[in-house]
């Protein structure tokens, strides 16, 4: 799998504000780590309200949008670029379903989270939007290439 210039998917995933305050970070994060994928880009930021809508300008028609944005700004996000073979709807897998009373037990949202503008975690949901929020939310140069040995059995 080692060949040249290839490049396994990409995904962005935040920890949202609610996420952070309640102290999931490391339960979420283990589990994308547990499953295989691998961390090249993690930060800890306040969204701007500005940027906030930004992020989330495919929902700008919404009802919710103007309170989404406000939550969404609200406190410390935990951006995160995770990295694996079919990371980006696997890990919409591992989220759930976007309204935590309809998300499965064993998923993030259905395992942690209760209402829908509460639901702790975003990720893209396919390879345009992944592509689009990497580059929004990190520079080139902040995605750390490294190979670990957990690679040789797992891609
Ligand atoms: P997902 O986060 O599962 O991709 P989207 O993109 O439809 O779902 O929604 C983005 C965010 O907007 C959700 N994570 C949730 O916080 C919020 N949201 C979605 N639907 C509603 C709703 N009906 N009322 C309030 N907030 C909502």
């Amino acid at each position: 799998l080692s060949i040249f210039f290839f490049q396994l998917e990409r995904t962005f995933i935040a920890i949202k504000p609610d996420g952070v305050q309640r102290g999931l970070i490391s339960e979420i994060m283990s589990r994308f780590e547990r499953k295989g994928f691998k961390l090249v880009a993690i930060k800890i930021t306040v969204p701007s309200k500005d940027f906030a809508q930004k992020h989330y300008h495919d929902l700008k028609t919404r009802a919710f949008f103007d309170v989404l944005c406000d939550v969404f700004s609200s406190g410390p996000v935990i951006a995160m670029v995770w990295e694996g073979e079919g990371v980006i709807k696997y890990g919409r897998k591992l989220i759930g379903a976007t309204d935590p009373q309809k998300s499965e037990p064993g998923t993030i949202r259905g395992d942690l989270a209760v209402v829908v503008g509460r639901n702790i975690i975003h990720g893209s949901d396919g390879p345009e939007t992944a592509k689009d929020e990497i580059n929004l939310w990190f520079k080139p140069e902040e995605l750390v290439n490294y190979s670990s040995n957990a690679e040789k059995w797992l891609y």
